[in-house]
């Protein structure tokens, strides 16, 4: 995968807004023009090749896109939702490799560069839930992570995923706090990570992965709240067993294995009848599977929601 960018601006140089605004409208132009470089090399704000609208997007307004990169969970940075904008310009995206192992016939380290190949990219406009009670609708990039997980051919007896996220103690000063069990840990029934609606993002607003959204390639569920979303993913094991998750370690009454978004089923702390989506003043009802059980009901015909949350 190839995208192009203008040479470097000296990073001393002070970009105002407007100038910024041009920057990114050149880049849009420079499609098919001179300077092309490889995927990983690429920076936050650069275009990716023009994506295919998904049939699977709502056609609701996105979230502004300043609120989408500047209002973020990403505890490896710090908690509180400007810190990561503010500090995950340090995270080191490149060289990255996604390992693939456990329950499988070919486990394979693959480079973020040969991901990219494996698919064209779609946009896919999607709601993101977060447990807390906000919402967002966000443009991401990406393909189905079916895509990624057939490459290495999982055995009969691998019934889950695990997916990790990467830990760079000298550029996440969260990781060096016990604030949670690093790695970042979430994990999905083998069926759902097979889900066609189930993203492996690599942008969003057609500009490559923004670091404090989860670069270079990260996990979207959108019938599922956020924190299932693991972001800059090193690892995938496939397992026999429901893997030990991160949230679900620390709070199990809290953070459920499932977490699908169900306004009927709330959190201690926080009821999940109603959100408020970033921008908006007042709050609108949560829709069960955020909006999403049509497609994914199915996967959980017959199963007690309250008891597997
Ligand atoms: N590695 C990692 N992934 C993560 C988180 C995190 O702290 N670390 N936060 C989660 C939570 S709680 C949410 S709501 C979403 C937020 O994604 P966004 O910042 O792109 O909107 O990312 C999820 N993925
Ligand atoms: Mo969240």
């Amino acid at each position: 995968m190839l995208i192009q960018r203008p040479h470097d601006v000296p990073p001393s140089e002070i970009t105002p807004k407007s100038v910024f605004a041009e920057r990114r409208q050149f880049l849009r132009l420079a499609a098919g023009g001179a300077l092309v470089l490889a995927l990983s090399d690429a920076h936050a704000g650069d275009r990716l090749p023009a994506a295919a609208a998904s049939p699977y997007s709502t056609p609701e307004e996105p979230t502004p896109y300043r609120h989408v990169t500047g209002y973020n969970n990403f505890v490896e940075f710090g908690s509180g939702k400007d810190i990561p904008a503010e500090r995950a310009h340090r995270l080191r995206t490149s060289p990255w490799s996604v390992t693939l192992d456990g329950l499988v016939h070919k486990p394979r380290m693959l480079a973020i560069e040969d991901i990219l190949k494996l698919a064209p990219l779609e946009e896919r406009v999607y709601r993101l839930r977060c447990v807390e009670g906000w919402s967002m609708v966000v443009p991401w990039v990406g393909f189905s992570l079916s895509t990624l997980l057939k490459q290495v051919e999982p055995l009969g007896s691998a019934r889950y995923v695990a997916l990790e996220s990467v830990v760079q103690p000298d550029t996440q000063p969260g990781v060096r706090l016990p604030l949670l069990d690093w790695p970042y840990t979430e994990g999905l029934r083998l069926d759902e990570a097979m889900h066609p609606l189930t993203l492996a993002a690599v942008g969003l607003y057609g500009e490559v992965m923004p670091k404090q959204n989860g670069a270079p390639v990260r996990l979207v569920v959108p019938w599922k709240y956020g924190f299932k979303s693991a972001k800059s993913i090193v690892r995938i094991r496939f397992t026999d067993k429901e893997p030990l998750t991160t949230w679900n370690k620390l709070q199990p009454d809290e953070y459920g294995f499932y977490a699908n978004v169900n306004p009927e089923v709330s959190h201690p702390r926080w009821s999940q009848a109603r959100e408020r989506r970033i921008g908006d003043f007042l709050k609108r009802p949560t829709q069960l599977f955020n909006g999403y059980a049509e497609q994914v009901g199915p996967l959980y015909a017959g199963m007690d929601l309250r008891k597997f949350y």
